[in-house]
């Protein structure tokens, strides 16, 4: 079976040409996308009732449970399903005058439906009189590739020489809307179970270390660094001081010991998930350079962003009112009131963030941790 549905109402059942194989009732089919198993209740040849039909017949298909097909969907024999793909190599019989641009959206046609899809390379040029394979930059009318095709949304796709409905498409110009070449699917490239957008390269662990007074903006540069980087897929885990305290270092206070402390604990865990190459995203007021310098050492792959703004600023901001009970002498040791904040001699980054914005802030990190992962392999 390898049925293209479309939903059939006056039959409560789903409608099409079968493109290959054959269906009878009580088999057991599968539906694509979903991949669920159902059980064929009825058959119909042209309309009337049936046993089972052939291809090509033009058939509709009952299901014993209700289920939830839409058009161009597809029902197939589990036996042999077509490849649910979005990278694929195709043989095209290019048709335009104008010449084939590889990396540009196209239009690609394949049984009902119409999706967006780029022509990754030409893979060679078969010359028609001598049948040689050549090596190719272009393609003008008439020419014959061998091409790689990736879509923006999977098909169900059979090689063309097992199938030739399902496995044959159209290109068309999305400018123009003319159908520029026909193509004929050879072989699925994608792996099984791998996702259509390209994976992640392998990377490094890498700590990413933000110091900086209360208030200074560590939590917030840290938050956006967090989802710039997993919109690219990259392993990740956030260590802040907020929120270690309640958990990793509660008990501890903020004395130079208790402080010194807190910083080994984060730097320990923070270096376990370096070396298990996930890049760690540590916002602490972390204030002394000798224990951030200790965990530098400890963890090497590491990257000390300086988050500067003048205590005026951080105070002004006072988000959590922390400055001004300090100021009344409520908090006796205050990191910038009456504690130290040894600011970092040599930062990788600095982010001034009573003068940038935070996308500006974000940025500029995120763009220093790519550099120290390419660095890094
Ligand atoms: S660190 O100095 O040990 O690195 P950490 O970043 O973990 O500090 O915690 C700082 C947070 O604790 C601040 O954001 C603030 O909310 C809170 N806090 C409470 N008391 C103090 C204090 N005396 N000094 C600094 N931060 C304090």
């Amino acid at each position: 079976v390898q049925l293209v549905v479309r939903p059939d109402a006056t039959f409560r059942g789903y409608s099409g040409t079968l493109a290959g194989g054959r269906v009878r009732t009580g088999d057991v089919v599968r539906l694509l996308p979903s991949g669920q198993e159902a059980r064929i209740a009825s058959v119909l040849d042209a309309g009337e009732p049936c046993e089972e039909a052939a291809a090509p017949a033009p058939v509709t298909v009952c299901l014993e449970e209700e289920r939830d097909l839409s058009r161009g969907d597809m029902i197939a024999c589990p036996a042999e399903p077509p490849a649910v793909t979005g990278h694929f190599r195709a043989t095209l019989i290019w048709m335009a005058q104008q010449p084939l641009r590889c990396g540009v959206p196209y239009l690609l046609k394949h049984t009902t439906r119409q999706v967006c899809a780029t022509i990754e390379r030409i893979l060679y040029r078969t010359d028609i009189q001598t049948l040689e394979r050549m090596p190719s930059q272009e393609l003008r009318l008439n020419d014959i590739a061998e091409v790689e095709i990736e879509t923006h949304h999977p098909l169900y796709l059979d090689p063309y020489d097992e199938n030739r409905l399902t496995g044959s498409f159209i290109v068309i110009d999305m400018d123009s809307n003319l159908t520029v070449a026909a193509g004929m699917a050879r072989e699925n490239l994608q792996q099984e179970g791998a996702e259509s957008t390209p994976p992640v390269p392998f990377h490094r662990g890498l700590t990413v270390w933000l110091t900086g007074l209360s208030a200074a903006g560590k939590t917030t540069i840290g938050t956006g660094l967090y989802e710039r980087l997993a919109a690219r897929g990259y392993r990740l885990e956030k260590l802040d001081g907020d929120i270690v305290r309640k958990h990793l270092s509660m008990g501890l206070g903020f004395s130079k010991e208790d402080r010194d402390e807190n910083i080994r604990r984060i730097g320990f865990v923070a270096g376990l998930l370096t070396r298990n190459n996930v890049v760690v995203v540590v916002s602490a007021i972390s204030p002394y350079r000798a224990g951030r310098d200790e965990v530098r050492q400890h963890i090497g792959s590491f990257l000390e962003v300086y988050v500067d703004a003048p205590l005026e600023v951080c105070e002004q901001r006072d988000p959590k009112g922390l400055y001004q009970r300090a100021r009344a002498g409520a908090i006796p040791v205050f990191t910038g009131i009456s504690a130290p904040y040894e600011p970092p001699e040599r930062p990788d980054v600095v982010c001034h963030t009573d003068r940038e914005t935070v996308e500006e802030s974000v940025e500029k990190v995120f763009r220093a941790v790519e550099r120290a992962l390419r660095e890094a392999v």
